[in-house]
């Protein structure tokens, strides 16, 4: 071809090709990195295998291939995808280490495009990719942007009960003797901010999912920054105002600085780009955690769901111009249970989603329930024999014991009293299953989620 004809082809492929933006969120350890590292696997291999049947794009043959390119956004980190592929791959294999921050990876996907009026003008084009990770912890901060710092400390004393109020107690000491009247003391503040946000951290080892603010348990990059040190403190009416130079106004405009700097600096400049969601929960951890557990992460989706609703007139409007148009809710670690327990996993998942997308504008936004294994940890199969088989998984334990087990039945719906007197759900950790490098991951229904995310990008 001559140069300006491989000029006009060059420009009409690159018109052609089209750009997306997934976020992949969840409370920590929902399961995103796991999903991440997985999706990109799974995609670099399509070429050579048949690992994605319920991707059109990848049943129809229509997929030529995947390759890494160097993200877009260089301001954010870059997703660890060649570590957590080291530790799966390791003897014995791994799970990828835990990250604490938002994290990009981009990979180009190449295809044939079904689309008469594409092929006409390029038998191939190229979709480009942005996967970003972020902590869902960091939607449930959104309410503190209409509360004031007062409203705020009042809220945060309203839900001392309970499990919370127990482990409250060695911070709550600390506040009982401050006088947010005194003049400002930041080395004060800082200490008592500390046993604040250990406090926060042992609601979440405990299974108490609702912490605020959202950036004390996952700081990331603001790890001791002043902005991350402040706690609740309430004033009584009868009080006198305290002073400007009070401990107390310190608390105030630095609740005020995170709002803008933190709250909304994460909706304007990270939220406001995604075109596509997918939320990652973990039903099982709550479900054998037990029932506290269960509805205060109940209570966390609920808050997520709120960042998704951004009807006219919205407070979120305001900060920015929504893009997102697609949402999926999954349920993560499918291969924990049996696969005749999946529908159930999925409908415990729809009874916490449902209600409160039903009730809310969500601006004509599409979304689904499913559930899913980003990466797999055990085998499905039948014990006993004849007509008495049940069915069963295997799997080798983090201490390296090969088990077979049926792990119990998941609820149809939301569990009631008895259902935790009988604690009828155990599972047990596995370690991944062994792959080699040339093979992607073993995954369920990976693909069904990539064909809800990204399948009408590639027609
Ligand atoms: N069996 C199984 N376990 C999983 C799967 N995905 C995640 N896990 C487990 O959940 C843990 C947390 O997952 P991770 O992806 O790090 O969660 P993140 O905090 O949301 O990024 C992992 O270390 C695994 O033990 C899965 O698909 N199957
Ligand atoms: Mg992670």
């Amino acid at each position: 071809m001559n140069t300006i004809g491989q000029e006009v082809t060059d420009f009409v492929n690159r018109s052609l090709d089209s750009h997306v933006r997934i976020a992949v969120t969840g409370l920590s350890r929902a399961g995103k990195t796991a999903f991440i590292t997985s999706m990109v696997n799974q995609l670099l291999h399509s070429s050579t295998h048949d690992n994605l049947p319920l991707l059109d794009c990848a049943r129809d043959q229509r997929l030529i291939g995947a390759k890494r390119v160097p993200q877009s956004n260089l301001m954010v980190p870059r997703f660890h995808y060649d570590e957590a592929l080291d530790q799966l791959e390791g003897e014995p294999p791994q799970w990828p280490q835990p990250t604490r921050d938002v994290s990009e990876i981009r990979l180009a996907i190449k295809y044939k495009p079904k689309k008469a009026t594409k092929r006409l003008l390029s038998k191939t084009s190229t979709l480009y990719i942005d996967i970003i990770d972020y902590p869902g912890e960091w939607l449930l901060d959104l309410p503190l942007l209409s509360m004031t710092f007062e409203q705020w400390s009042e809220q945060q004393a309203s839900i001392l009960k309970g499990q919370r109020l127990n482990l409250a107690k060695e911070w709550q000491q600390l506040v009982d003797e401050f006088d947010p009247h005194q003049d400002a003391d930041e080395k004060r503040i800082a200490t008592i901010s500390q046993a604040f946000a250990q406090f926060l951290m042992k609601c979440k080892e405990s299974g108490l999912h609702w912490v605020q603010p959202g950036r004390f348990v996952l700081p990331g990059e603001l790890q001791g920054a002043p902005v991350l040190q402040f706690f609740p403190i309430i004033v009584k009416s009868t009080e006198d105002k305290p002073s400007r130079n009070s401990g107390y106004m310190m608390l105030k405009r630095r609740y005020e600085e995170y709002q803008q700097k933190v709250v909304k600096h994460f909706y304007k400049h990270h939220f406001a780009t995604f075109d596509r969601q997918i939320v990652l929960v973990d039903c099982l951890q709550p479900l054998m955690a037990g029932s506290e557990s269960f509805s205060d992460m109940r209570g966390a989706l609920e808050q997520i769901m709120k960042s998704f609703r951004y009807g006219q007139n919205n407070l979120l409007r305001r900060v920015f111009a929504p893009r997102i148009d697609k949402i999926m809710f999954a349920a993560t670690k499918a291969d924990h249970i049996t696969p005749d327990q999946h529908t159930n996993l999925v409908s415990l998942l729809q009874q916490m989603v449902y209600p409160t997308w039903q009730t809310a504008s969500f601006d004509n936004i599409e979304m689904n329930c499913m559930s899913l294994a980003s990466i797999q940890a055990t085998k499905s199969g039948f014990v006993g024999a004849g007509t008495e088989t049940s069915p069963a998984l295997r799997g080798t334990t983090l201490m390296g014991d090969n088990l077979t087990l049926y792990p119990g039945d998941v609820p149809k719906v939301l569990p009631k009293a008895d259902y935790w007197q009988k604690k009828s759900f155990e599972f047990t950790s596995f370690r991944p299953l062994e792959k080699t490098t040339d093979s992607p991951c073993g995954h369920i229904r990976l693909d069904k989620a990539l064909q809800y995310l990204v399948g009408d990008k590639l027609r």
